[in-house]
């Protein structure tokens, strides 16, 4: 059976797609595994695969009780191959082949496409955790210690997840696409990681959090979409990815959130009323809003980079295929074929930015990047909630789309955050106010120093309102080795 709700760990691979059952995939993933582990050795969290991390491990794909909870030694992590349920009778919502039973093996025309979708969304997820690995020798809390930590093996499980789709449904080629995945790294000269935002690096625990809100978000979109393909192996892997993506959303939100809380206060406290005295601020040994603002434009625009671009041939085919849907697509109230639709997209028409209608079946990223912007501007709210409770005039902002861009179609533009083009030298003039300068960062840097002793945060962060699995304040949520 391969819709099992409950996951099979007495195999060295832990499953609820009958491995056993399936030698030539389970001998592939086997031979993959040291691979890996080697990959995790190196790339993974420097300097804790002894500790003892209280982590969540999928157990069950039931959205009801899914995960426990344990002491584990990250190298030990049982990495597993979970899919949602598959589901009686599903049919495909979207595109050519709309209304037609869900495919439950490749279809020939569209191998290559799946496959490209397959890697790129793969070759993310190891990234990530090049990317995070430096982060847990300046935690501000083993709380935030232990969540980065849970980031990490939940983005090498993902890793597993798209491995298992190339190694069962693409044979040879997937094999080799699968080794290229441990191959490839972040930020590397030779052999970088695919898109852009996956290339940068995340130098301290603000960055972290950004990230977490921003691009992990980016995540879920396209997860989403692929969670409605035709091809419902993909779509049930992406479902269940889904669950734990989000946590990796909250340790964002609620990151930034807290960060913004303990600035306010101690602004308060110290009667600084005006947020822009950043000398001040500074001084009081937190993170001032301005300089958070700048981390938000810079992480909001290289996330919008993700989406493509806003007209798309590729995004175009990959919903015509019926492989990659829109954002909630049966929720959507349409022909979901996308015959004669438009959707507005922001141009550059002249020399200016001007809305223009476009066929909607070429804006598919386009409108995807609208839901996330969506998306992104709610918990914006969220924060500014907090800033206004505690009573500091100030406000984010999502800058405008075509900021900081280096991706589609206002790459080659230079633009401020509020959209104004503008010419090299007057962006030059500014862009230190926009985005984060050397100092800003060298300032962020001087804060960040580890915090161990159960209970306690580092003074530029407030303590979460609840613990981890209903813990305790004081709960020791990693046991450092001796
Ligand atoms: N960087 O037609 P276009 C996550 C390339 S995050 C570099 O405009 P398309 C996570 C593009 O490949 C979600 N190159 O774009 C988060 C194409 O090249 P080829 C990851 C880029 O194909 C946190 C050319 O430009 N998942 O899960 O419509 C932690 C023209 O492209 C970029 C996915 O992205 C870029 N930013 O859309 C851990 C889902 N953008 O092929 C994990 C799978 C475009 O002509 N991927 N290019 O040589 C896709 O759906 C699409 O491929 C994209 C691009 C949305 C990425």
């Amino acid at each position: 059976m391969s819709d099992i709700v409950n996951v099979d760990y007495s195999t060295r691979i832990p499953n609820n797609v009958s491995l056993t059952e399936d030698r030539q995939v389970l001998r592939a993933l086997e031979r993959w595994h040291p691979g890996y582990i080697d990959w995790w050795m190196q790339m993974g969290p420097q300097g804790f695969q002894e500790s003892l991390v209280y982590l969540r491990t999928a157990v069950s794909v039931d959205p009801k009780g899914w995960a426990k909870f344990d002491y584990v030694k990250m190298p030990e992590y049982r990495w597993g191959i979970l899919l949602a349920p598959q589901e009686e009778g599903r049919k495909i919502p979207f595109g050519r082949h709309y209304g037609e039973p869900a495919w439950q093996e490749v279809p020939g025309e569209y191998r290559a496409m799946l496959r490209r979708l397959m890697v790129i969304q793969g070759d993310t997820e190891p990234a990530s955790v090049e990317q995070q690995r430096h982060l847990g020798k300046t935690a501000p809390s083993l709380y935030d210690m232990r969540n980065v930590f849970q980031v990490n093996v939940e983005e090498g499980r993902h890793l597993w997840a798209m491995v298992y789709l190339l190694q069962k449904y693409f044979g040879r080629d997937g094999r080799e696409e699968a080794e290229q995945l441990l191959q490839r790294r972040s930020g590397d000269a030779d052999k970088p990681r695919m898109l852009g935002a996956f290339n940068e690096a995340t130098p301290d625990w603000l960055s972290f959090h950004m990230f977490t809100f921003f691009t992990d978000r980016d995540g879920k979109m396209q997860l989403e979409s692929l969670a409605q393909s035709g091809f419902d192996p993909l779509s049930r892997t992406c479902r269940f990815m889904l669950t734990e993506e989000a946590h990796h959303m909250f340790v964002g939100e609620t990151g930034i959130g807290r960060t913004i809380q303990r600035t306010c206060e101690a602004m308060k406290a110290a009667g600084i009323e005006d947020p822009y005295e950043i000398n001040k601020v500074r001084d009081l040994g937190v993170i001032d809003l301005p300089t958070m603002q700048k981390k938000l434009n810079l992480h909001y625009s290289l996330s919008l980079d993700l989406f493509g671009s806003e007209v798309s041939t590729n995004a175009a085919n990959a919903f015509n295929g019926s492989l990659k849907g829109r954002f909630q697509e049966t929720k959507i109230d349409d022909d979901h074929r996308l015959e004669s639709s438009t959707y507005p997209v922001l141009k550059l028409v002249d020399g200016e930015i001007k809305r223009v209608d476009e066929p909607a079946l070429t804006a598919i990223n386009m409108r995807l990047r609208d839901d996330y912007t969506a998306d992104c501007q709610r918990g914006l709210d969220r924060w500014n909630k907090i800033i206004d409770r505690i009573g500091v005039n100030f406000r984010f902002q999502l800058p405008h789309v075509a900021f900081h861009r280096q991706i589609g179609e206002f790459r080659d533009i230079k633009a401020s955050p509020s959209g104004e083009l503008l010419d090299d030298a007057a962006w030059n003039g500014q862009k230190e106010n926009w985005l984060p300068s050397k100092d800003d960062g060298d300032f962020i840097q001087s804060l960040m120093r580890q915090v161990v002793e159960p209970g306690k945060f580092a003074n530029w962060i407030a303590p979460p309102r609840v613990g981890i699995d209903n813990k305790p304040g004081d709960f020791e949520y990693v046991k450092l080795a001796a």
